[in-house]
């Protein structure tokens, strides 16, 4: 995120593209409706009537999978409109004008039909977002990154953002706000398969030359090369160029999609460990399981979306067998040769901050209690909490600090519906469950809320057509898989497409979704398959045969973690 989560509330509008803070982050949704009420203008651009179109000044129902048609055309209505600010294009930017040849294309008239939205609509919205005085906030999410053209999306929202100068100014830029509590962290650690921690490259030999001499190896020993992603590990295991896969704090065959054909591939793995603190559906079929400890029982930092670290502190400590993940890592190595060994997590900080300049100023007692420290942050003095909002003054992190400016011409989603698959699934989140549900679904308050066989959001025009009435199981299926789940019939979303959330185990809608990744983030298209869906005349069959499969499952994860076998008597699990 360029801006900060507070600063939200200070914004002149805030459009939301492709985002659900209401279901997603209830606190982010606050400084929401607080803005709101500060007299910000809300904008929602979303397929669903979403709980902030509630409060919105202009709803637009997008068609699902046209965003890059629709933000184009939206440029081109700023542009129309002469909503842009050409001094700051000019002493800010580079590449306007391919930037505008792709955009010219695109007319809020010639568009109506890939995207569904009404010209003036679409112009009322431009004008609002441009014209803001104070600055506007374009906030995104997973509408935008699961998508064929996620990518391309995030530089037509950035270059949006420069041309209308709604970014390098305070209470204005871009807001993609992240998914899980710390998968900021995980990034900003170098969690990914081509960055070291501080988002240093792995191919750029003057950052490697640094790390080894830090870690005491030969340079040789840190590889150049850019690792497989979470999403190829199954077709590569296939292929035989995987042969063990560490996977840690994931449940892939809950969360990644095409999860039937998932499964074989990870099955014919030589070795798969798994690092988790539940037993999940990937730890059942996995050969070594590592318990790691709860955030109730480990300390540490977190990355907040907006770049602020803050530090957590363990409540209890761990129980059994468990370890922190950082002892469990620190004792594998040593054992794989290189012996690596920390008294505590400041440890690891402090080293981190002396390899990241971006992070050095984070040091443990700026985040004591209630404190905090937000990157880019060099000075260690302790007044200094870093920067709340990036590119001030339009400076940028290019070689030649401009903007540059990207367009891209409109793709069509890969897998479209037709005769056999008409309705298009898109899946999202719900409040109530987290991610893969190993952590609410072993609580059993959520589980009064809301529980297996999970939803399906269906319209009642296609809930009609089909015999199918609110509260039924239903059968879902594509080309990949089939699964049972219960119609909700739902006004509030689109007809044509379908919702389920990725929630649910027995109605587990990544039996259905397409395995299919874009080339440059290989993010899979979770926003778009092709399925169909059924009523079931025999609904007491259905209860029943969810409710046993539901039982089935839940019984074998009992006895897969009741049958582990522990370490053996009287050997330390740490050295
Ligand atoms: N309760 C709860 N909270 C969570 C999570 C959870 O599982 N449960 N997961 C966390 C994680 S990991 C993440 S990444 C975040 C994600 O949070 P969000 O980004 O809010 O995630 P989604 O609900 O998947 O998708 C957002 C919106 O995109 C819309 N959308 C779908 N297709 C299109 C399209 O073609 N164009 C546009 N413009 N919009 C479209 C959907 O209708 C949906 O409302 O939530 C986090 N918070
Ligand atoms: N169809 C569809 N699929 C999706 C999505 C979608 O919108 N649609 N969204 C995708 C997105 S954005 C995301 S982020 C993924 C999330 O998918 P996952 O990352 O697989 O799911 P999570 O539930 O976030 O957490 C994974 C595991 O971490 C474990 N865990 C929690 N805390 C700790 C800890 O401290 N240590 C260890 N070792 N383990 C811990 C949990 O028990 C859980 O099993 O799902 C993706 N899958
Ligand atoms: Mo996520």
């Amino acid at each position: 995120m360029s801006v900060s989560i507070p600063g939200l509330e200070d914004a002149g509008c805030i459009m939301l593209f492709g985002y659900n803070p209401a279901a997603s982050h209830p606190i982010v949704a606050r400084r929401i409706v607080r803005a709101k009420q500060k007299g910000a203008k809300i904008i929602v651009i979303d397929p669903r009537y979403i709980e902030t179109a509630r409060i919105a000044d202009i709803y637009i129902r997008i068609n699902n999978g046209s965003n890059i048609a629709f933000l184009n055309a939206f440029a081109n209505a700023c542009v129309e409109g002469g909503y842009i600010d050409k001094e700051f294009i000019e002493e800010h930017t580079t590449g306007f004008d391919a930037w505008y040849e792709t955009i010219k294309k695109y007319t809020p008239e010639n568009t109506q039909k890939i995207t569904g939205v009404d010209p003036a609509t679409l112009r009322a919205a431009a004008k609002m977002y441009a014209t803001s005085e104070t600055g506007s906030v374009l906030g995104y999410g997973m509408g935008v990154c699961q998508q064929l053209q996620n990518v391309e999306t995030v530089h037509t929202i950035a270059s949006l953002a420069c041309v209308t100068h709604n970014i390098g100014r305070p209470n204005s830029g871009v807001a993609p706000v992240r998914g899980q509590n710390n998968v900021q962290g995980s990034c900003d650690m170098g969690m990914l398969p081509n960055m070291y921690p501080g988002y240093q490259k792995v191919t750029d030999p003057k950052v490697r030359e640094k790390f080894a001499k830090a870690w005491g190896v030969p340079v040789e020993k840190l590889s150049d090369h850019i690792g497989y992603r979470l999403t190829d590990v199954g077709e590569n295991a296939a292929a035989g160029k995987v042969h063990a896969f560490y996977n840690f704090g994931e449940d892939p065959l809950q969360t990644e999609p095409d999860a039937d054909e998932l499964k074989k591939q990870l099955q014919g793995l030589d070795l798969l460990i798994c690092q988790d603190i539940f037993m999940t559906q990937t730890c059942e079929i996995a050969d070594v399981i590592l318990p790691g400890t709860s955030w109730g029982e480990h300390d540490g930092v977190f990355s907040a979306s907006d770049r602020t670290f803050q530090r957590f502190t363990a409540a209890v400590p761990p129980k059994g067998e468990c370890r922190h993940d950082w002892q469990i890592f620190s004792e594998i190595s040593t054992r794989m040769g290189y012996p690596m060994h920390y008294e505590n997590t400041k440890e690891i900080w402090d080293e981190m901050r002396s390899l990241c300049p971006n992070f050095y100023g984070a040091t443990y007692e700026k985040m004591e209690g209630l404190g905090y420290a937000q990157w880019p942050i060099t000075s260690t003095d302790p007044d200094d909490h870093g920067t709340p909002t990036l590119f001030l003054g339009g400076t940028f992190t290019t070689p030649d600090h401009k903007a540059h400016l990207m367009a891209h011409d409109w793709e069509h989603p890969t897998e479209l519906p037709d005769e056999d698959y008409p309705l298009i699934l898109c899946t999202v989140r719900e409040v109530g469950h987290y991610s893969c549900r190993s952590m609410t679904g072993n609580c059993k308050a959520l589980s009064v809320l809301a529980d297996e066989p999970g939803f399906i959001q269906i319209h009642p025009e296609d809930a009609a057509a089909r015999g199918i009435e609110d509260g039924q199981i239903v059968r879902a299926w594509s080309r990949r898989g089939e699964t049972y789940t219960r119609a909700h019939l739902n006004p509030r979303i689109n007809k044509g497409t379908v919702y389920m959330t990725y929630q649910w185990w027995v109605g587990k809608c990544n039996r259905l979704t397409l395995h299919h990744t874009d080339n440059r983030s290989h993010t899979p298209e979770d926003k778009f398959s092709a399925c169909n869906v059924e009523a079931i005349a025999d609904q007491t069959w259905a209860e029943k045969h969810v409710a046993k499969e539901y039982a089935e499952l839940k019984g074998r994860l009992a006895d897969e973690a009741a049958a582990q076998e522990v370490a053996p008597k009287g050997e330390p699990v740490l050295a």
